[in-house]
This record gives C-alpha cells, structure tokens and sequence, in this order.
C-alpha cells in the first residue's frame, strides 16, 4: 500500500512553489488560514518549496525600520510553529538575495504602467497613505512577480486577495519570453478552496487585514483563547438566526467559512450541522475550535521566538539555497537581455 502511493508520487512531474510573506508583525488567521498552512502542505509537495519573508516589500509603505528586523524574526517564528522545517523547504530573508532587486529592475521594461495602475491593492494602499504614496508601492507587483519568477516556480499558494498580482506576473513572465526567448515560466496561484478571504469579524463585507482592520476585527494566530473567544462572541452579525450563507449575511458567512477551513471540510457541512442552532451558541462553538485549532501554534511560536540566533541561523540555511537557484536565474536572464560582459560562444 504504502510503496504505491510513493510510486505514484514519483510519477509526478516536479513541482517548483515559492511565495512570501510580510514580515508586519503579528499575522491574522486570514495569513494563517490563506497561506501559511499551504506553504507547510507544500512542503511535502515542493520540489523544492521556497518561501520568503519578504523585507523589502515592507519598505513600500511607512514603517518602523528599528522594528523591521524584529517582525522578520516574529514572522520566521511564526511559519517554522506553524510546521515548516528549514531542512524540508527553503526559508529566506528577501533582502539576503540580491538577485530579486536587480530582475524586479530588468522586469519593469516588460511590465505595462497602465497595468500597475489597476492593481486594486495599489488603489486601497495609496488611499491608506498619509504622507507620501511611494514609487515602491507602485512598483510592488513587479518586486514580487521577480519574487517567484527569480525560482521559474510553477505554483505560489496565497490568499484571494494576491489574485490580480499573479495574473500580472503571469503577463510579464510571457511578455518577458516574447521578448527575449524562453527564460522564465508563468506560475499557477493556488488559492485554497475554503478560506481564500477571511473577513474582518467587525465589518465583514472586507477582508481581514493587518493594516486596514482594527484589533477586534483581526484574530492574531498567537492571542490566548479568552481573547480569540471575546472577538468571536462579539464578531458582527446580521438580525437574522438562521445559520446559513447569503449575500445579506456577509458576517455568519464568515464565521461559517472560518470554522470549515478550521476543521477543513466544505462549508455546507457546517450549514447542515448548525442548521438548529442560534447565533450565539454558533458563535461559541466556532470560536472554541478556533481557539483549539490556533493552541499548538501559539504554543510552539513562544519556544521558538526567543531564540534569534537559531532563527538567523535557518534565515542563513535558506538564503544560501535560494542564492543558487536565483543566480542561475540571472544568468539567463542577464544573456538573454543582454545585460553585462558577452557570454563565451
Ligand atoms: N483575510 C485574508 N484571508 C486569506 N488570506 C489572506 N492573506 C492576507 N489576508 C488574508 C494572505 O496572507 C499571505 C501573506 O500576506 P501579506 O504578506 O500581505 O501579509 P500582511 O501584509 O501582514 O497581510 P494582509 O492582512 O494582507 O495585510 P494588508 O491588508 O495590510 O495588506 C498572502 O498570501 C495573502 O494573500
């Protein structure tokens, strides 16, 4: 039985996986849910599985730079207690890998101005801005379409909301093959089934975000179970009762979503168990499981965390892998554009 299924894994072709995260401080159950627990199944699939955390996307908008290296190492903490091994998968640091700076450069002559003006990310962001809408918020989706296509990765599991910035990497790694020869490949999102937007439990007509949502609409992976239950009694619902999804039940559809992707069945499923249920014991019911759900990784980000130095050290480990697969990338890439001394016929 158990020599099958490895035979028919190995029949699979390789799959390349690379995505990134921001290291904002404390991550939401939307990250957690969205995308971290794909990059630890990836990791099983990931041939290899790459994942980044992504300090130079952090400059785009006004930030703290005397705390930027901390969240760097909340957020490693974070995806290694959530199950990822630095000896199964590559975890770096963005900036320890030059490479994605000078192919985010080169990739800008083959990305159309008018295309980044209609990121919707872009638009919600620069409205968020106070003082200055920077060029680096601009150009953040070429920072990241040179992310993935610095790996020629076939597949970057993310959330709903990184939809657009993946079609748009796919236009420029074809823009870029039409221009200069077949260099780099067009990766596939992958965007879970169940739990590609969580919402703010405030106001759930909006995703669940580290900088727009306030803290009782946001659960953080790492808050103790009084506070998870506290913001899921008080999430906001409709005046209805009945426990099910529809458009004019924005908030129970999103507590709905929240508890199938906790115990990773289809929501229908939850629909029909709660069928007889009323709001407030739906709310209690959820708001345990996620608590149950959220324990072991709350639990394993506190032993890891403290120590910086075996962090930096894993950070170290993955940044010198993705140093070799990225400068192999810019080698063809460089050649192909035309960029630097001639290659040797
Ligand atoms: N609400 C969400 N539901 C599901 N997935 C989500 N992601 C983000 N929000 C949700 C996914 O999490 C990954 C990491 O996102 P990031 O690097 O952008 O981290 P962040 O900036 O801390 O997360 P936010 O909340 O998305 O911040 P804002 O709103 O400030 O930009 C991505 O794969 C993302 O899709």
């Amino acid at each position: 039985m158990r020599c099958g299924r490895l035979e028919s894994v190995h029949r699979l072709p390789p799959v390349r996986i690379f995505s990134g995260i921001q290291p904002t401080g404390r991550k939401h159950l939307g990250n957690h849910i969205g995308a971290i627990r794909q990059y630890v199944e990836g990791q099983d699939r990931g041939d290899p599985a790459i994942y980044s955390i992504v300090d130079l996307h952090a400059t785009s908008v006004a930030y703290d730079p005397a705390a930027l290296p901390r969240y760097v190492y909340d957020t490693t903490a974070m995806v290694l207690a959530a199950g990822l091994d630095p000896d199964r998968c590559i975890l770096f640091r963005q900036s320890d890998v030059k490479e994605h700076t000078e192919l985010c450069w080169l990739l800008c002559s083959v990305t159309a101005h008018g295309d980044l003006n209609r990121m919707h990310q872009f638009k919600d962001k620069s409205a968020q801005q106070r003082e200055l809408i920077s060029a680096g918020l601009f150009l953040y989706p070429v920072l990241q379409a040179a992310d993935v296509l610095a790996y020629r990765a076939h597949e970057v599991p993310v959330g709903d909301d990184q939809r657009q910035h993946i079609e748009l990497m796919r236009d420029i790694a074809e823009r870029f093959n039409a221009a200069y020869g077949d260099v780099l490949v067009a990766p596939e999102h992958r965007i879970p089934e169940v739990g590609a937007r969580i919402m703010d439990l405030q106001e759930p007509t909006r995703k669940m975000s580290t900088t727009a949502s306030e803290e009782r609409g946001l659960i953080f992976v790492d808050d103790d179970e009084d506070a998870i239950v506290k913001k899921l009694k008080s999430a906001v619902t409709d005046s209805g009762s009945e426990v099910r999804r529809s458009e004019d039940k924005p908030g129970i559809a999103n507590l709905i979503e929240i508890l199938a992707a906790v115990r990773a069945v289809e929501p229908d499923e939850i629909e029909r168990e709660f069928s007889d249920s009323r709001y407030g014991d739906f709310k209690v019911a959820v708001a345990e499981e996620v608590a149950n759900y959220l324990a072991p990784v709350r639990e394993r980000y506190g032993q890891l965390r403290p120590d910086e130095a075996a962090l930096e050290a894993a950070l170290q480990q993955g940044a010198e892998s993705a140093r070799e697969i990225a400068s192999d990338t810019m080698v063809d890439v460089r050649g192909a554009m035309g960029i630097g001394a001639p290659r040797p016929a």
